[in-house]
């Protein structure tokens, strides 16, 4: 074997052996270089061949070009093999484990009073009500005024009513909305007014400066109080159970004549007495009462040729009653521990 042939196997092997002893893809590299690069050992080889008798020089380049030929064909065989490894590493790292349990995610929910409302809204609007809101702040003259609280009533007191100016104020009911639906004219009228009303009150179990209502409002020909029962014992029923009776009470209201106040018979004892209804079997719900004449004058529409019913209940009252929660501030402070339970 000559010097050359001897040298160049010399160099393969020593190719073969830095191959197989490359620990990455960068040492790899580096091999390459050191053997196949521009001053690579093999590269030195053919660049010596100026000196290789010509006529041994196809021999030479053979000998070169096979053991090139081998070193790049190790070389294509380790970069796989460490391109596998590095991609098992990769998934190795990346795996995960789908049968682990799930971090818990906290999901929000509706407030005791959404629900509720709600449950109100689904009663009225299967009786073909419409819903219908207005604005929080109103004028002295839609809150009061048409409504038949004259000027000199308690109920504009400066204690009990948020006045912004003179004539306008914090709405202290959602009245105002209907007699301003009234006003547009377009009869008969079948609707619900939910929505926040202001009252100048101090908070306690009972009360809060600021608490939703759901007003009721139906004009028509020929409606009478028995429409009106006949509504309000349906919407009982669906509320608070099939066997619910409901209980009218007369009472006074500036906007209304006649006026009553509205109990049902007690969801806990069903009217025998209990704790829940403090013994007298009946719960008291809400007010109701005929349109008074007057109102409808004030609001553009003819006493002589329509009548009207209209009620109006505590959203936060009926939350109450319906989730058993024995303080109206609950409702209001937003802890989570409590707002889950419902
Ligand atoms: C118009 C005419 C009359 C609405 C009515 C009541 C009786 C009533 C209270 C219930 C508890 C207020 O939320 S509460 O504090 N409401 O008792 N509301 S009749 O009467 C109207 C409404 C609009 C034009």
């Amino acid at each position: 074997m000559s010097d050359i042939e001897q040298k160049v196997k010399e160099i393969q092997e020593a190719a073969v052996t830095a191959i197989l002893g490359a620990d990455g893809l960068d040492r790899l590299n580096e091999v390459r270089v050191s053997f196949l690069g521009k001053k690579g050992s093999l590269t030195a080889v053919l660049k010596s061949m100026k000196n290789v008798d010509p006529e041994d020089r196809p021999k030479v380049g053979k000998w070169v070009n096979d053991a090139r030929a081998e070193i790049e064909a190790r070389m294509t065989e380790m970069k796989n093999r460490l391109d596998a490894e590095k991609m098992a590493r990769e998934l190795e790292k990346e795996k995960i484990d789908v049968t682990l349990p799930p971090k818990m995610k906290f999901i929000g929910h509706s407030h005791p009073n959404t629900i509720a409302l709600e449950e109100v809204e689904r009663i009225f609007v299967g009786m073909g009500y419409e819903v219908i809101e207005g604005p929080e702040i109103e004028y002295d003259d839609y809150n009061f005024t048409k409504l038949n609280i004259p000027a000199n009533h308690p109920a504009k007191d400066e204690q009990d009513t948020f006045y912004i100016t003179k004539d306008i104020l914090l709405r202290t009911q959602t009245s105002p909305v209907q007699a301003r639906v009234m006003e547009k004219g377009k009869l008969p009228i079948r609707m619900i007014s939910p929505g926040r009303v202001f009252r100048s009150d101090e908070v306690d179990a009972t009360h809060s400066p600021s608490f939703h209502q759901i007003e009721g409002l139906v004009i028509d020909k020929n409606i009478t109080f028995a429409d009106l029962k006949g509504t309000l014992d349906v919407f009982a029923k669906e509320l608070f159970g099939p066997e619910t009776k409901t209980k009218f009470r007369p009472h006074h209201f500036p906007f209304t004549e006649p006026s009553a106040e509205v109990d049902v018979s007690c969801f806990k004892c069903g009217g025998k007495g209990c704790r829940f209804c403090k013994g007298s079997g009946w719960i008291e719900i809400l007010g109701c009462g005929m349109v008074h004449p007057h109102v409808l004058e004030m609001c553009g529409i003819d006493p002589e040729e329509y009548t009207g019913f209209a009620f109006g209940v505590g959203l936060e009252r009926i939350a109450l009653l319906k989730y058993e929660i024995d303080d109206m501030r609950l409702l209001y402070e937003n802890d989570i521990r409590f707002l889950k339970q419902f």
